[in-house]
């Protein structure tokens, strides 16, 4: 057999079920209700859920308004105590989780791990974090005063979350508003609702071992865009954090600032690597490839372009096309698959358009077709596709969510930045160099405009330490790591008078 025809179909449903029942989910909550989940491995339908309705999230907001109440007033480092605790369930049932993410948003069986694991590493940081939610003190202008900041929790934080990544981005937002003292509302993606189902019931147990923790901390709402709707209007709802398209971000930001909440964006990307002449070729191969093809493309960090020196270009090119022609694709669940499915026929359609559209500007396109069509119809398999371009068409500055890698040559670092830089995206960026100064200039200033620069390894795959997020499109927000804490607390500046006086600032006098 091919690696195309590899591991014979499975059906994912019964599987579906063993975990849901291992990760202590209620049958109930997946099982009575009316809109279907499929799994896009087979294309099965694996579940009905209920959805919640406008009311639903209107008593949500309140439960978690009340929890947010209690649980600010809770010491921070003994709210870092839940969060370890969540991160001692999240150990414990890694596998059977990992494996939900496996069946339920089609990644590899590694990827749905890592993902797992992901969410281990933001409670560990969130846990030391606990101890460390520093604010400064400043030098006040009058004598016998001084002045601090002092951060405090903010309110129920909304959390908007993309299949993609559908518990990692959750984590990385829960984690933190928890030991900032806030409550958390849910609205995972609709195609994706079992593996937030999962995580909510390993909250709970959580929750239990930790004794105390408010009812409601945590709430998970299913449906649609109406449920996101409700949530980004409610004005008792501070802190929205949306991942997601660009479209969903632009509609949820707007939403947000008209009653003067802050949202947290994380939206599309368009990510780049630039390669030059320097560039460690194997090192850079291995990069490309998993940052271009892993995760069937459906990363906000993917690769999306490649701008190759022509120095270097007819090396790379047939390389890269041996790889595309032979990565193995097929049931995620299989080792030695790399290539898992596309979410759904949507995904799949807008791929066939984006490469419609490039052959008619006259691309050269290596795969991109559709595979295991016969044996597995209602799922939807492509090969990766390596697009080699004249020029940027516009095609190439939309975020097409498939595993498309435009290639476009360049004569210099000044011309590879330009092109760069000339989307309307700026999440994630890499250059593969090992050229000292093309890797400083790509990092300075008049360099990678990205939220994420990158050397010598591809755009995709960030540790939780660093602040994740990006410019332009992308949104501005920041989440995970460094300081992104600050934006799930609201901040006071006190200044305090010791002294008998009262001097005024700037010398103003206003004596009675
Ligand atoms: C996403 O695709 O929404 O950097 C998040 C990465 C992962 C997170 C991706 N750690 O690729």
């Amino acid at each position: 057999a091919t690696k195309e025809t590899r591991g014979a179909l499975r059906p994912v449903a019964e599987e579906v079920t063993q975990l849901l029942r291992a990760l202590g989910v209620p049958d109930s909550s997946w099982r009575s209700g009316t809109r279907p989940v499929r799994s896009p491995i087979t294309g099965e339908e694996v579940a009905r859920i209920a959805e919640a309705g406008a009311d639903d999230v209107a008593h949500a907001v309140e439960r978690s308004v009340a929890a947010f109440e209690a649980w600010r007033n809770v010491p921070a480092p003994r709210r870092g105590e839940l969060v370890r605790l969540l991160g001692e369930e999240l150990r414990a049932h890694k596998t059977e989780l990992g494996r939900l993410v496996t069946l339920e948003a089609g990644k590899i069986v590694s990827e749905g791990l890592g993902e797992v694991q992901e969410m281990i590493d933001i409670c560990d940081f969130a846990v030391g974090l606990s101890r460390q939610l520093y604010g400064l003190t400043i030098a006040s202008e009058r004598p016998g005063h001084r002045m601090m900041e002092t951060w405090h929790p903010v309110g129920p934080v909304g959390i908007i979350s993309a299949f993609n990544f559908p518990v990692a981005v959750w984590s990385w937002n829960a984690a933190l508003a928890l030991v900032c003292g806030n409550s958390l509302l849910w609205k995972p993606s609709e195609k994706t609702p079992l593996t937030a189902l999962a995580v909510q019931a390993l909250f709970e147990r959580a929750a239990v071992a930790f004794g105390g923790a408010p009812e409601g901390l945590s709430q998970v709402l299913i449906g649609g865009a109406e449920v996101g709707a409700a949530l980004t209007d409610d004005s008792r709802v501070p802190v929205v954090s949306a991942t997601g398209s660009t479209r969903m971000g632009r509609i949820v930001s707007e939403r947000v600032a008209r009653r003067f909440g802050r949202s947290i964006l994380e939206l599309g990307g368009n990510n780049a690597a630039i390669v030059c002449p320097s560039a460690d070729l194997d090192l850079a191969l291995r990069g490309i490839a998993f940052a271009a093809m892993g995760t069937a493309g459906q990363r906000c960090t993917t690769l999306r372009r490649l701008i190759v020196n022509e120095g270097v270009y007819d090396t790379l090119l047939p390389r890269l096309a041996k790889a595309y022609g032979s990565v193995g694709i097929g049931d995620p669940r299989e080792a030695g698959t790399l290539i898992g499915p596309l979410i759904d026929q949507a995904a799949f359609d807008a791929m066939q358009k984006a490469l419609e559209t490039a052959k008619r500007a006259g691309a050269r396109v290596h795969g991109g077709e559709r595979v295991h069509a016969k044996e597995w119809p209602d799922a939807y398999y492509v090969r990766p596709a390596l697009v080699e371009l004249d020029e940027q068409i516009d095609l190439v500055k939309h975020e097409t969510f498939a595993p498309i890698l435009y290639v476009l040559r360049c004569s210099g670092l000044p011309e590879a930045i330009k092109l760069h830089n000339a989307v309307p995206q700026g999440l994630s960026s890499s250059i593969f160099t090992n050229d000292m100064r093309e890797a400083e200039t790509f990092m300075s200033a008049e360099g990678s405009d990205c939220g994420i620069a990158n050397v010598n390894i591809g755009p995709s795959g960030a540790e939780i330490g660093g602040a994740f997020g990006g410019e332009k499109e992308t949104g501005g927000g920041r989440e995970s790591g460094s300081d992104a804490w600050k934006a799930y607390m609201r901040r006071a500046t006190n200044t305090i008078n010791y002294s008998r006086q009262l001097p005024l600032a700037q010398g103003v006098s206003f004596d009675i």
